[in-house]
């Protein structure tokens, strides 16, 4: 049987190596990759890491496990993602700063809402957005996003950069990955039956992207409180 042709979001708009943007591809029931969704608003948000960044510093965690993460991240929003030895957790203040995370940019508020509704996953006020960026050989490795209070809001995440490829599994740690591309301008959206899966992101491979140089950035909205 032939696959559907996948459905049109907006006007397509060419970069090189990445697929047709403006498509809406399942990766799950309620799990999306909108290709090019955030091409429009993409100097917006890079401007404000930029802003968010100046206040609250990209920074390597320590896992519980003690270990460095090799992502560098920040916050910004009424609640910031920090990790120590004493676990994961939500915030409202910088622990390095002890100031309140930056504001969250209106722009990454709209495409968080834009982007839900266009995954028919609802209406969605994400509290927190964590700012992560990775250079060449930086890892995520395979993990539930699971110490926000409200699990049954859908997570919505940015690519900017260097392309990665993202792993994409199932409900427990074993279960098979598959692996997606992610480039550029795309948005992750999942929730639902699917918010609970494992994913994670291979080591980045070197590369110079036109925009952020060494870099990818990824920003993940959730509801946190
Ligand atoms: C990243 N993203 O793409 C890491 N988590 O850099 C995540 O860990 C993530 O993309 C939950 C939902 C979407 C994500
Ligand atoms: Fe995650």
């Amino acid at each position: 049987m032939s696959r559907e042709p996948p459905l049109l979001l907006f006007e397509p708009e060419v970069i090189e190596g990445a697929p047709a943007s403006g498509t809406l591809e399942p990766l799950g029931e309620q799990a999306f990759v909108l290709r090019g969704f955030a091409l429009p608003s993409a100097p917006d948000l890079l401007a404000a890491i930029h802003e968010a960044q100046a206040a609250a510093p990209f920074r390597h965690l320590q896992t519980p496990g003690g270990l460095t993460m090799s992502v560098s991240m920040t916050s910004c929003g009424p609640l910031g993602w920090t990790s120590d030895p004493k676990g994961y957790r939500y915030t409202p203040f910088d622990p390095l700063t002890n100031k309140r995370w930056p504001p969250m940019p209106p722009s990454c508020l709209a495409l968080a809402q834009a982007a839900s509704r266009a995954a028919s996953l609802g209406d969605f006020t994400p509290d927190a957005c964590l700012i992560n960026r990775y250079e060449p050989g930086a890892r995520l490795s395979l993990h539930q996003d699971r110490d926000e209070a409200s699990l049954d809001a859908p997570i919505v995440s940015i690519s900017l950069g260097l392309p990665a490829t993202f792993l994409f599994g199932g409900h427990a740690r074993g279960d098979r990955q598959i692996r997606v591309p992610l480039y550029h301008g795309d948005v992750v959206v999942w929730g639902g039956v699917d918010r609970l899966r494992y994913h994670g992101v291979l080591p980045l491979k070197e590369g110079v992207h036109p925009v952020t140089g060494a870099f990818r950035y990824n920003l993940t909205l959730r509801r946190a409180g």
